[in-house]
């Protein structure tokens, strides 16, 4: 279960999740021995999804693996392959034939496959999760370099005719929306076919053609309306609708919600209104799961942020689950999304190899998320040498890029050298990783440092632009108690960084919203983070079993008191 919500009610799907056999290959012998042929005789079996580091034997291995599963058609078929998501580098072979191979951990990719004989298939997965100077995530980064099948493998039957893409976007005045859909169909027929198509919005037609088309083409059908009177996704308040093109032989849906995203005297607004953003940063990894996060889990997750009082979440560092962004639109919770551009220094930057790479990441990440109501910014990086020519370059190539394909969001990243930062005017919003009493000084500092920040931001023609505090906070060893010393790693001192920083930063105007470094404690690499204990980044307000810590208890009474106090003045003002 990838949605949470069904995409297909006509068209068959099947998950091909469960177990697999599994052989790692550090030597990369596979290919060389066209083992993707007939692969090699191995009693070890893994579970899809998941991630190879969470097993017993396993807990380090990087590199290449390999994955084998079969499946059984009982009549010729044609078929749709999906890979949700398969970590690192992956290559696909169906019956002994290479299929293809993609790039980039976190994104889908697919294959769909005219008559396919009756009978057994056998599927085999090559994947490779080695770390370089030319792969995104670099080869040092503060999370753990997980590998394997993360996201579930889908194969579902087509018809001759089938939906290949339904796209649905709108421009909103007040509570009219101009709506334009786009149904792309194609044929895997020889001969001409004719179909009809309807498309509904939850289950009511609003339009109905018959489409021609000759054997093996492809047909774009745009239909534009006026919706009068449309519900708003509203923060805190969801409105969707799902919209469904079916032909009677196939079908595909998906979720939208109608809201307005601008930014006015550096507010973030939605539907013109501006909302103050409370949030926190979290990544989708579990000790037990990895990156392959259950969505049962996601659910106790939102509840837990919801319960801090948060109406926001960045999606550090990496593409989520699409199941995670389907709670986010049903809550309606604000989402920063992003691509696993972590801390890339300057000689990286110009390689066109890693260029490209993220350049087809964020297109991947647009295309999957387009839909989703909860999507309010794109994230193009996080802390790379934006002070340099070459992070200049590279996120006017990448904003440029997000705006060709989506004007209805704001552009953003987030920057850790924000008194020297040269992209902050290419951007729609600005977030800054700012670590006072961690890192640097005291968290006192952030006092002087918020004015000389808006001054730099000023001085370079940005000081209109909403900031965001996407980063900040300190570690905390879960049960690491004392008396309110001020003692790294203890409860009481992270407690106390977010307490004094938060108050800061709702002091100043300028700050439209907070992103606490983090939600949970994450396995960290230990070998190039050496002074992360126990191997985690402890910087969670939760610990990775999602046990409250201190500074969670004193978020949720600044949160929650921000809500309650905003609840008033809204009465007043009434
Ligand atoms: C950075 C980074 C985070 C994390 C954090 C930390 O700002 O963006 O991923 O590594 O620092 O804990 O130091």
């Amino acid at each position: 279960m990838i949605r949470a919500f069904d995409e297909h009610r006509i068209r068959s799907v099947r998950w091909l999740d469960g177990q697999w056999a599994f052989a790692a290959d550090p030597d990369d012998q596979g290919i060389r021995q066209e083992w993707y042929k007939r692969f090699p005789a191995t009693e070890d079996k893994i579970y899809v999804p998941g991630c190879w580091n969470n097993d017993i034997g396993r807990y380090d291995y990087e590199g290449p693996a390999w994955y084998r599963t079969t499946f059984y058609l009982n009549e010729q078929q044609h078929i749709r392959l999906i890979f949700h998501a398969v970590l690192g580098y992956a290559e696909v072979y169906l019956d002994g034939e290479r299929l293809g191979d993609h790039y980039g951990g976190f994104t889908p990719f697919e294959y769909v496959l005219a008559d396919r004989e009756a009978g057994l298939h056998e599927l085999i997965v090559r994947c490779d999760n080695t770390h370089t100077r030319q792969t995104i995530p670099l080869d040092r980064v503060d999370w753990f370099h997980y590998g394997g099948i993360i996201r579930p493998v889908e194969l579902q039957t087509l018809p001759d005719v089938y939906i290949e893409r339904l796209t649905v976007t709108y421009r909103l005045q007040g509570r009219q929306a101009e709506v334009q859909c786009s149904v792309r169909l194609s044929s895997l027929a020889k001969e001409p076919r004719e179909v009809p198509l309807c498309l509904m919005a939850d289950d009511r037609p609003f339009h109905n053609e018959t489409v021609a088309l000759p054997g093996g083409s492809v047909a774009e059908i745009n239909i534009n309306q006026l919706w009068d009177g449309v519900r708003l996704w509203q923060v805190g308040q969801a409105e969707l609708y799902t919209i469904t093109a079916s032909t009677g032989e196939d079908d595909r849906s998906d979720r939208i919600g109608f809201r307005s995203i601008g930014t006015e005297g550096g507010r973030i607004c939605i539907n013109g209104q501006p909302v103050y953003l409370q949030g926190v940063n979290r990544h989708e990894e579990h000790p037990e799961w990895g990156f392959a996060f259950p969505p049962k889990l996601m659910k106790k997750d939102i509840d837990i942020i919801e319960h801090l009082g948060c109406n926001t979440i960045r999606g550090s560092h990496y593409p989520m689950s699409p199941y995670w962004l389907d709670l986010l639109d049903e809550r309606g919770i604000v989402y920063w999304s992003e691509i696993p551009m972590w801390g890339f220094p300057k000689d990286v930057l110009a390689d066109p190899v890693v260029i490209g790479r993220g350049y087809r990441m964020i297109e991947e990440l647009i295309d999957r998320d387009l839909h989703h109501p909860c999507v309010v910014f794109w994230s193009v990086h996080n802390e790379i040498d934006t002070n340099t020519r070459e992070g200049y370059e590279i996120t006017k190539t990448y904003v440029d890029l997000v705006r060709s394909k989506d004007t209805s969001r704001l552009v953003t990243c987030a920057t850790h050298r924000p008194l020297t930062d040269l992209t902050l005017g290419l951007l729609d919003v600005i977030g800054l990783n700012v670590y006072y009493g961690w890192y640097n000084g005291k968290v006192e500092e952030f006092d002087a440092f918020l004015p000389k920040f808006h001054a730099y931001a000023a001085s370079v023609g940005a000081g209109d632009k909403p900031v965001l505090m996407t980063e900040f906070g300190g570690a905390g060893i879960f049960g690491d108690v004392g008396w309110e010393e001020d003692r790294m790693f203890s409860e009481d001192y992270q407690a106390k960084i977010h307490a004094k920083a938060l108050a800061s930063f709702r002091a100043d105007p300028k700050i439209a919203g907070t992103y606490i470094w983090q939600f949970a404690d994450i396995r960290s690499d230990t070998p190039r983070f050496r002074d992360r204990a126990r191997g985690f980044n402890n910087k969670g307000i939760v610990n990775e079993y999602r046990k409250p810590k201190q500074a969670y208890r004193v978020i949720r009474d600044m949160y929650r008191s921000a809500i309650a106090r905003e609840g008033e003045d809204g009465a007043q003002q009434e």
